[in-house]
């Protein structure tokens, strides 16, 4: 199985630009669809995001067969607060859950996990679990695994304008140096490349304020198939489409 889904893709093309005829470097993905997927078959949402895992699981390990170097998954929104407590509990335990399964694996595929997110709010029992992976594979060098966790893209925005304002104040920071590169070292993704190709699953075609300032460029990708269905073939059809299509940033493509 190994590098086989990048062989599927067919050979670069010689091009005078660079981006779109590649793999993208950075994927980000809004797992949406898991409760759909469990009403339709009559069973609780927790078994779809139960389901959910499994796909996560399945889109790492074809996302580390293509060479993608940072895999960014939205795991729970700070909108998320608003559901029902007793979902809200399962889903703190996730973390938990996943990486006492996959830890090991994701070790061996000298995966780095990382959080995007707000510290603040979230179960102790929840942090500890993804701090002990973001430990263990600190020194790991392949592909990036970014946990966006209790995220939103607005808040990111504003506390970065308050550690800003906060610094001018102090006379630490001449707020003629704040440009587009220093804004985003106060972001959560600050040494991350942005996000080239955002998927949506289950149909919404909306951000739903995931990574607003990171997806200033990225392709945006939407299918219906909800995320527990979601497979490697569906990454590939993403990629493919991402290569297919003109990234120009604006400038002209000679
Ligand atoms: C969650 C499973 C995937 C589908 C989408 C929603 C439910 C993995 C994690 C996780 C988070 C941090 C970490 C390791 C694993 C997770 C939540 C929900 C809250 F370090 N899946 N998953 N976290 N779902």
């Amino acid at each position: 199985m190994l590098f086989s889904l990048r062989r599927l893709l067919p050979a670069k093309k010689p091009q005078k630009t660079s981006h779109h005829n590649e793999v993208p470097r950075h994927v980000a993905i809004i797992m949406d669809g898991n409760g759909r997927w469990a009403a339709e078959r009559g069973l609780p949402r927790t078994a779809g995001h139960h389901a959910g895992m499994g796909a996560l699981r399945r889109t790492i390990r074809a996302a580390g067969e293509l060479g993608i170097e940072v895999l960014t998954v939205f795991a729970f929104s700070t909108e998320n607060w608003k559901r029902p407590k007793a979902e809200v509990d399962f889903l703190m335990r996730l973390p938990q859950e996943f990486l006492k399964t996959d830890l090991p694996e994701l070790m061996e595929k000298n995966v780095r996990v990382r959080m995007s997110g707000n510290r603040e709010g979230l179960p102790l029992h929840t942090l500890q679990a993804v701090d002990t992976a973001i430990e263990k594979t600190k020194t790991n060098t392949g592909m990036i695994l970014n946990f966006a966790l209790n995220y939103g893209s607005r808040a990111e925005i504003v506390a970065a304008v308050r550690k800003i304002a906060f610094l001018a104040a102090k006379g630490k920071l001449d707020p003629q140096t704040i440009d587009e590169n220093r804004f985003n070292q106060y972001l959560f993704t600050a040494d991350l490349p942005d996000p080239d190709l955002l998927i949506r699953c289950s149909g919404e075609i909306r951000l739903s304020n995931f990574l607003l300032w990171q997806l200033a460029y990225a392709e945006l990708w939407f299918t219906d198939v909800y995320w527990p269905d979601f497979k490697g073939e569906h990454l590939l059809a993403a990629i493919e489409a991402f290569r297919r299509r003109d990234r120009r940033f604006g400038g002209i493509n000679l």
